[in-house]
């Protein structure tokens, strides 16, 4: 059996029940066989047994008062999976669907994510099992400052780094950071994703979505294709979402379905997004509201928003929303190209069925690498007390995606896999990963 077979089966056998990191480890482990062959060096070392445990996991109760004055209890996490390369780095989730798993699986990604940035970033990922909907901002303030109550013990601007995930984003990051400089009495930048007043980077709120379209950009440009008159399907309208529809619109192409976990909404007029800005990140409503607006676009509850017809699909909400039968649709509706905005966004069958099928198809953890990457930028300029203006940071964002293209794509070549961005993606991260810590001893 191979080494990447070996340490695959080992690793799921020694963290039974948890189906997303076990994902997570199938999609990625086989694939750096071909480079681990030329580099015996590095299972000398034994640096699969290392990678794939994470150096700790951090549970932990948040206690926080609802409205009524009632105690409610949800569970923390903090994960801290390597930093061979820099100090953690990675976002704070807020959903019911958070588990040990699903933490352990985005900080698993974020590792090989961060090294494809360049920039000098570790991978780890937290959250909470707190759901957020419905939740006054009393009671978010509570919850973040609970969470932060302990998260601050374990943090860091030279150690570990949180950022925004899905339900955190401006406002939850500012909660969290009046409690982090409390407890401390440090103004450190430890968090991204702040607010301008305060530390925050220009093009920080845009950045993985715009990163993403320019991920985009460059998969077709390979096939001398633009965006220019394409028709763009995307699911999520939440911040990777929108900037993804914003970013895409200001190349020429049309967005026809936005979505929530209620439904999609199909505009064959084009979505306008400063609607959807206003109904998300404004009122913080529903999609189906958009209806309002435009009366002639349609919503539907039931179904995928992959059946509309489309050029290029972004899904930009949540972690197997395109699955084997979403992927049918795109193939028998002509779709050229998938760039994954969530982590995970594709299940390993509608992977595999869109590449057998011709459609290029750019994985999370190069496409939607933007927003971290910013993230590295936001504690660049932190750290040497500058702030650079919006045309240098997206020029910087732009570049940066530009090269983590050319080294997947360039990788997976050499490795004879052209095309094969997934496999290109996985051995680039790893390489940076895997020297550092050969370099490092056995730590
Ligand atoms: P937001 O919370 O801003 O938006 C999430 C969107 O996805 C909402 O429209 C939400 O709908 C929808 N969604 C979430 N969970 C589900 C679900 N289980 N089923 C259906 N729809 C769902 O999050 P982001 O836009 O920040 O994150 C979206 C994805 O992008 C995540 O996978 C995240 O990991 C990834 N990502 C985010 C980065 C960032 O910088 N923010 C960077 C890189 C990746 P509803 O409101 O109904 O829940
Ligand atoms: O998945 C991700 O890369 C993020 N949620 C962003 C992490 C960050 O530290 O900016």
């Amino acid at each position: 059996m191979s080494y990447t077979m070996r340490i695959l089966r080992e690793t799921i056998e020694k963290n039974p029940n948890e189906p997303e990191f076990h994902q997570s480890l199938t999609e990625i482990l086989p694939t750096l066989q071909p480079f681990l062959d030329d580099h015996p060096q590095y299972e000398e070392a034994g640096i699969l047994e290392r990678l794939v445990e994470p150096d700790r996991q951090i549970m932990f109760k948040v206690p926080w008062s609802d409205e009524s004055g009632k105690v409610r209890v949800n569970r923390g996490y903090r994960v801290q999976f390597n930093n061979a390369i820099g100090p953690y780095k990675g976002g704070l989730r807020f959903h019911p669907s958070v588990s040990l798993s699903v933490i352990k699986f985005l900080g698993f990604e974020q590792i090989f994510k961060n090294s494809l940035t360049g920039m000098p970033i570790g991978g780890g990922k937290g959250g909470s099992d707190f759901d957020p909907k419905g939740k006054s901002v009393r009671e978010i303030m509570s919850f973040c400052q609970s969470f932060m109550s302990e998260l601050y013990r374990h943090i860091g601007a030279d150690q570990d780094i949180p950022a925004g995930d899905i339900g955190v984003g401006g406002r939850e990051i500012g909660f969290m950071y009046g409690q982090y400089k409390r407890l401390t009495g440090q103004y450190d930048g430890t968090l991204t994703g702040k607010g301008l007043a305060y530390g925050g980077s220009l093009v920080r709120i845009q950045a993985t979505g715009y990163g993403l379209v320019y991920m985009v950009e460059n998969m077709l440009a390979s096939k001398g294709i633009t965006l220019d008159r394409k028709t763009v399907a995307i699911s999520g309208s939440g911040n990777v979402a929108i900037y993804a529809a914003e970013k895409a619109s200001q190349f020429g192409a049309k967005i026809v379905t936005m979505s929530d976990s209620n439904g999609y909404i199909y505009d064959a007029n084009g979505i306008d997004i400063d609607v959807i800005k206003e109904i998300k990140e404004v009122k913080r409503g529903r999609v189906y509201e958009y209806l309002n607006y435009h009366k002639s676009a349609k919503y539907f509850e039931e179904g995928l928003v992959w059946s509309v017809p489309c050029d290029i699909a972004l899904p930009c909400a949540t972690q197997n929303e395109l699955r084997e039968d979403g992927a049918k649709l795109l193939i028998n509706n002509g779709c050229i190209a998938v760039a994954e905005g969530s982590n995970m966004s594709t299940s390993p069958e509608a992977t595999e069925l869109l590449q057998k099928g011709g459609v290029l198809f750019a994985p999370g953890k190069a496409a939607n690498a933007g927003g971290v990457a910013v993230s590295a930028l936001e504690m660049a300029q932190n750290s040497s007390r500058v702030f650079w203006s919006a045309e240098e940071t997206d020029c910087k964002l732009r570049t940066i995606m530009h090269e983590i293209y050319v080294n997947s794509s360039e990788t997976a070549e050499r490795y004879g896999m052209k095309d094969n961005l997934v496999a290109g993606a996985n051995i680039a991260g790893f390489k940076k990963v895997a020297e550092a810590m050969l370099q490092q001893g056995a730590v």
